[in-house]
C-alpha cells in the first residue's frame, strides 16, 4: 500500500519488473571507449527515432540541454527562449556559468513564440556591443506552461527565422513522446527541423536515470568531449541504457493513459469555483493551476495530509504531473480529495 498518491512530477516513475529484469540482462562494456553494446544500441535506435545522424547518451535532461547550447554556441552569444523555459529557470544558471552565455526570454502564449515574437529581437551582427544572437530554443512540451505542445506549423516558421539569420535551433524535447502521442505527429517531424534535440527516458517512459542528445555526426563528436570534460563519461552504463531502450519499446504508447488522466484531474478543477486553471493549456500530462482560497504552500500541506503529493508550479500555482505509477482508481480518489480541500 503506498503512502501517497504522488503527482509531484513523472520523474518519480520507478523502474517496472520488465525494465528491471532488461537492466538484469543487460551486456555491458567501457563506454568511454564506445564498447557498451547496449548504450550503442540505445543511441543508434533513438537517433533512428529522431531521424537524426547520431546520437549520445546522457546523465540527465539538464546535461543534455547545456551539452547541446555549448556545442552550438561560443561565450558571450546569446539564446532566445520563451521565458518560462526549463534552460532558464531550473538548470541552476548553467548557460552563463558552463558555457558563458547570456538568455534572453521572451513572454509567449502557452510557452509558444512566434516567429513576429522573436524577429525584433534578433540583435544585428554589426552591433560589438551587443551579445551575439545564436540560439532559439522551443520547449516542446513545455513544462510550466502546463505541458503544452509547440504546434508544428509554428516550429516550421521558427526554422525559417533560424536560417535567414544563420541561427541554430535547439529543442528541449524531455517530453517531446508526449507531444508525438498527443498529435500523432511522429518525434522525427518534429525533430528534423533542429540542430539538436534532448530527449529524457527517466519522465514518462519510467526509466531510473537518462536522456539522449541528436544531431549530426560532428555535433556528436563534440558532444561526446563536452560530456566528458564535465565528468559525464560513464563506463559499464548498459544496465542503465537497457532501461532506456525497454521504456522506448513499452512505454511510448501507453502515455496516453496519462494524458486521460490528466484531463479527468482538469475537469474537476475547472468545476471548483477556488481554484483557476486555463483548460486550453492542459494538453498531455501537466496541470498547472491556481489555488484562490489560500496560499499555494497551504494547499500543499492540506493535500499531504489528505496522502496526495503536488508541486509548485510557475509563482503563486500548484502543479500535478500525471504518469504510469499512479492508476486510474488513485485518480479517481484524487478528485474526491480535490473536492473536499477546495470546497
Ligand atoms: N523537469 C523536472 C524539474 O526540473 C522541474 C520536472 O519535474 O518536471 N527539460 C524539461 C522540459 C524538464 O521538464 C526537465 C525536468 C528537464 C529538462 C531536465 O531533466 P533532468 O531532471 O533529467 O535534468
Amino acid at each position: 500500500m503506498k503512502k501517497y498518491i504522488d503527482l509531484r512530477s513523472d520523474t518519480v516513475t520507478k523502474p517496472s519488473a520488465g525494465m528491471r529484469k532488461a537492466i538484469y540482462d543487460a551486456e555491458v562494456g567501457d563506454d568511454i571507449f564506445k564498447e557498451d553494446p547496449t548504450v550503442n544500441k540505445l543511441e543508434k535506435y533513438t537517433a533512428e527515432l529522431l531521424g537524426k545522424e547520431d546520437a549520445l547518451f546522457v546523465p540527465s535532461g539538464t546535461m543534455g540541454n547545456q551539452i547541446c547550447l555549448n556545442v552550438l554556441t561560443q561565450p558571450w552569444d546569446e539564446v532566445i527562449c520563451e521565458q518560462d523555459a526549463h534552460i532558464f529557470h531550473y538548470e541552476s544558471g548553467s548557460p552563463a556559468a558552463l558555457s558563458g552565455l547570456q538568455i534572453n526570454p521572451l513572454p509567449g502564449i502557452r510557452g509558444v513564440l512566434t516567429p513576429n515574437q522573436i524577429e525584433p529581437h534578433i540583435r544585428p551582427a554589426s552591433a560589438y556591443y551587443m551579445a551575439r544572437t545564436k540560439v532559439i530554443e522551443v520547449e516542446n512540451t513545455h513544462n510550466r506552461a502546463g505541458g503544452t505542445i509547440y504546434p508544428l506549423d509554428n516550429i516550421k516558421k521558427l526554422k525559417s527565422l533560424v536560417d535567414k539569420y544563420n541561427l541554430k535551433f535547439h529543442l528541449d524535447g524531455a517530453r517531446l513522446w508526449n507531444a508525438s502521442v498527443a498529435t500523432g505527429i511522429s518525434v522525427s517531424e518534429y525533430s528534423g527541423y533542429f540542430d539538436s534535440v534532448s530527449v529524457c527516458l527517466s519522465k514518462g517512459l519510467g526509466a531510473p536515470v537518462g536522456s539522449v542528445i541528436a544531431g549530426d555526426k560532428d555535433f556528436i563528436k563534440e558532444a561526446f568531449r563536452v560530456r566528458k570534460a564535465w565528468g559525464g563519461g560513464m563506463r559499464q552504463v548498459g544496465i542503465l541504457a537497457a532501461a532506456g531502450l525497454y521504456a522506448l519499446k513499452n512505454n511510448i504508447e501507453r502515455l496516453s493513459e496519462d494524458h486521460e488522466k490528466a484531463q479527468l484531474l482538469a475537469k474537476k478543477i475547472n468545476s471548483l469555483d477556488s481554484l483557476e486553471i486555463d483548460m486550453e493549456s492542459v494538453q498531455t500530462n501537466i496541470l498547472i493551476f491556481k489555488p484562490l482560497t489560500m496560499t499555494v504552500e497551504e494547499a500543499l500541506f492540506k493535500f499531504k495530509e489528505k496522502g496526495v503529493l503536488l508541486s509548485i508550479g510557475k509563482v503563486g500555482t500548484l502543479r500535478a504531473v500525471t504518469h504510469m505509477d499512479v492508476t486510474f482508481e488513485e485518480i479517481n480518489k484524487t478528485l474526491g480529495i480535490i473536492e473536499t480541500v477546495f470546497s
